[in-house]
């Protein structure tokens, strides 16, 4: 089983995070790791902090000539912008954020609630998904995420491959994959950052070369659709997941639905249509993976919402600092790495073993019997 947990503040001294449960074996290529971080960075509509900040982790253990031995991996982030300690408190909560509620649970001030429950804890998820990626795409599973909609900014719907969204999406600064979507998803953020307002949307993430049967059917926290659907409503701003045709669904009959199964005798059994999104009874069914993730507009905005000052409970604006305007695109890079970590757990799950090698054994040997 593959676990991580993170820690840190966003102007906090460091970020990190343990990954454990990952084999030996593996060359883990920190530069790729460095340069996931990056791509978290990037995408427009992102606030000055990312000026500032050249993410990159070290490794703190798990790791011996650039190899992991199968002990837990460690993360390290320096914060450039570490200042903590000397950052006002604050008593006007965000409408949106966590700062009232995690405010009153933990009995602290506004600060120590914003600190950690910041978007840039995600920088650690990121790490740790870029390593599940590596593992991965030694048995052929790619990941590649676009965004499909900010504000009222749609993408056009079309079927795409995870090969177009790597091309396609690569140097777009909103991460879509069409240019002309591209310039209206600009004007959209532009926009609403002359409003001092913020933008949300839809990112889609899918994955490819997923072998049949990762998940299981026998139990609820062992259908890896709901475990990727927890995943993804974790991430910061989330509010709704979609799996396949998703929320569609409910508008066509069955026979419009389901994917007809065929066979091959090179490629086995396989759907010549995907409205299921690669997951058939809370197992993966051989089609590629496809996720969208519904993110709210970023809570932090420079025209604030009335709240209630905390000391005198009076009704004022809302504290304001420096945010984002969309996070839209960096969300999409973020979904990657939720999404290569819940794969990597259900796959160590059904090919076990703690060595790269003995994984391979297992998942060949599967992949010859279930056919
Ligand atoms: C983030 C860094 C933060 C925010 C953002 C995520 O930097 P700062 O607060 O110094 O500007 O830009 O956090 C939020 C959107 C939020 O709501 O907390 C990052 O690196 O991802």
């Amino acid at each position: 089983m593959l676990k991580y947990i993170t820690a840190g503040e966003s102007h906090g001294h460091y970020m990190a995070a343990i990954l454990e449960g990952f084999p030996s074996g593996l060359k883990l290529d920190l530069d790729f790791i460095n340069g996931e971080l990056r791509r978290r960075q990037g995408g427009y509509g992102r606030g000055d902090r990312q000026k500032i900040e050249t993410d990159g982790v070290e490794i703190m253990g798990g790791l011996i000539k650039k190899v992991t031995t199968g002990a837990p991996l460690g993360f390290l982030l320096t914060n450039k912008d570490f200042k903590i300690e000397e950052m006002p408190e604050l008593f006007r909560p965000r409408p949106g954020h966590a700062d009232l509620a995690g405010s009153l649970k933990y009995d602290q001030g506004i600060r120590a609630v914003l600190e950690r429950s910041s978007a840039r804890e995600t920088s650690m998820r990121v790490a740790v998904g870029a390593a599940c990626k590596l593992l991965l795409k030694v048995f052929g599973i790619e990941i590649a995420a676009h965004v499909v909609q900010i504000g009222s900014v749609v993408l056009p719907e079309r079927d795409i491959t995870v090969e177009e969204i790597q091309k396609d999406a690569k140097d777009s600064p909103v991460r879509c994959v069409c240019k002309k979507t591209e310039q209206a998803m600009i004007q959209a953020i532009t926009k609403a950052m002359k409003h001092g307002d913020s933008l949300g949307g839809k990112y889609e993430v899918r994955a490819t070369g997923l072998p049949i049967g990762l998940g299981s059917y026998v139990h609820f926290e062992r259908k890896l659709d709901a475990r990727l659907a927890m995943i993804l409503m974790s991430q910061q701003s989330a509010k709704a997941v979609e799996i396949g045709d998703g929320v569609r669904l409910a508008s066509v009959p069955g026979s419009e639905a389901h994917d007809a199964i065929f066979y091959g005798k090179a490629r086995g059994y396989f759907h010549k249509t995907n409205h299921a999104g690669g997951f058939e009874g809370g197992m993966t069914n051989g089609a590629d993976l496809v996720a969208r993730l519904t993110m709210k507009p970023i809570s932090t905005l420079a025209r604030p919402l009335a709240s209630v000052n905390m000391k005198t409970k009076k009704v004022e604006k809302a504290d304001f600092e420096r945010s984002d305007i969309c996070a839209v695109p960096a969300g999409s890079v973020i979904g990657e790495a939720l999404v290569a970590y819940t794969l990597a757990d259900a796959f160590l799950e059904k090919f076990g073993g703690d060595s790269l090698a003995e994984i391979r054994r297992n998942f060949e040997g599967y992949l010859k019997c279930s056919r």
